[in-house]
């Protein structure tokens, strides 16, 4: 039977329970937009993720599902199939927000798994695969930088010990976080790190415009576009704002300006493609008459491009270092994922699904990073989107309807159970 016309396991999925636990989740880490919108605050590996885990961690163990956890804090929630030897279809998303975050970038990728497999459990769905539900550590990379750091260590794309020494802006390591949250977490069952998928398939909100442009319920994700990172620090000398000749200055402030009016003529593109971004800046000793010393600025740079994306991202440094005056600068290159393709396996399977429940669809790339884009190396991967608003997102004002998002449960749910039975 293929899952699509399985008419139970669609009506199984219910649109109510799904957006009660979201609305439910944002409750932890609420916050307020300057719009008066609700969003959610909720960082990685703090006690409000850790409320949020026990909360789905309830949900899971209620339907009767295996809760494990790994070295650094992916979380797994296993449906047995009825061959449990055989290769998992993994599917989930992350639980960790932006600081200004809305409430369902992530989050809603686990919660549609959950409610996929509850429905695939109580229409009676046979699947021969295991199902993992899976919520990565740290995909925002908001408190520590890096995102992905948990889909990463899984694919052993890097070690899980590579990030132990960035520090958030309190001072506290990703490494002192992960130990503390992992005692808060020590009854959870632990597995080893890493696996071997059949498939992974992840549901998230579009955060883009063109699925509510184009009126289309689902967006068949294509691929993700490559994505660097660069943190850059310059260094000069503190000196009296009154009294210290420009001419002998070594202004931080005024080399980093030079520096990002240099990168921002590299960057530019009429085309309007290629992602340019300096979204956090530091100054020290930050004191209005005092020249600064320290200046860093973080680098967000993405084009779809293999070849622009290296090309550009290589100049980044020398661009730097030839536009400022009289400081010393250090660039370091913090996140490099290049541009991925989704296989036809998945990106059928998600393709199919729509059709038969007669859902209007499109096909594209996503503009937005994700943990999927680490397991395309690993197995047959593809994302499902569904529309928000405006396209807004790592914003409170980020809003799907609960019909959209269910929507996007029961594609999962048809796509995952013919997937699991492959
Ligand atoms: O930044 C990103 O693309 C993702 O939303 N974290
Ligand atoms: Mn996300
Ligand atoms: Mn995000």
């Amino acid at each position: 039977m293929s899952a699509s016309t399985a008419p139970n396991l669609i009506a199984a999925v219910s649109e109510a329970r799904q957006w009660d636990r979201l609305m439910e989740l944002a409750k932890l880490g609420a916050i307020t937009g300057t719009d008066g919108s609700p969003g959610v605050n909720r960082a990685c590996l703090t006690p409000l993720d850790r409320e949020a885990r026990r909360l789905v961690i309830s949900w899971a163990e209620g339907l009767g599902l295996a809760v494990s956890v790994d070295e650094i804090g992916n979380l797994f929630l296993r449906h047995e199939g009825t061959d449990p030897a055989a290769a998992p279809v993994l599917t989930g998303s992350h639980m960790d927000t932006q600081p200004n975050g809305g409430r369902f970038d992530g989050i809603w990728g686990v919660i549609a798994a959950l409610e996929a497999v509850q429905a695939i459990r109580e229409a009676g769905v046979q699947t021969v695969r295991p199902i993992e539900v899976v919520a990565w550590t740290n995909e925002e990379g908001g408190r520590f930088a890096p995102g992905c750091m948990g889909s990463m260590a899984y694919a052993h794309y890097k070690p899980a010990t590579a990030w132990d020494a960035v520090a958030d802006h309190e001072g506290v390591t990703f490494r002192q976080a992960l130990d503390e949250h992992r005692k808060a977490e020590a009854d959870l069952s632990h597995r080893p790190l890493g696996g071997k998928p059949f498939a992974y398939l992840e549901a998230h909100i579009e955060q883009g415009p063109r699925l509510e442009a184009e009126g289309k319920d689902i967006g068949v994700v294509t691929g993700i576009q490559g994505s660097r990172w660069f943190i850059v620090e310059v260094r000069g000398e503190t000196a009296h704002a009154g009294t210290s000749p420009v001419s002998t200055r070594r202004d931080a402030v005024q080399d980093m300006v030079r520096a990002i009016n240099a990168l921002n003529a590299l960057m530019t593109d009429p085309t309007d493609v290629l992602r340019f971004t300096v979204g956090q800046i530091e100054v020290m000793p930050n004191t209005s008459n005092t020249v600064a010393d320290v200046a860093r600025f973080t680098i967000d740079f993405r084009h779809p491009d293999k070849e622009l994306l290296i090309a550009n991202g290589d100049a980044i440094e020398p661009t730097i270092r030839s536009a400022v005056k009289s400081c010393d600068v250090t660039v370091t290159e913090r996140f490099h994922a290049l541009p991925v393709e989704f296989d036809p396996l998945v990106t059928d399977a998600v393709q199919a699904a729509a059709d038969a429940q007669g859902l209007a669809s499109l096909a594209l790339p996503s503009g937005a990073f994700h943990d999927a884009q680490f397991m395309v190396p690993l197995c047959p991967t593809g994302m499902i989107f569904v529309p928000c608003r405006k396209g807004v997102s790592h914003n409170p004002a980020e809003y799907s309807t609960p019909g959209q998002l269910a929507a996007g449960a029961r594609v999962l749910a048809a796509a995952l159970v013919d997937l699991a039975n492959r």
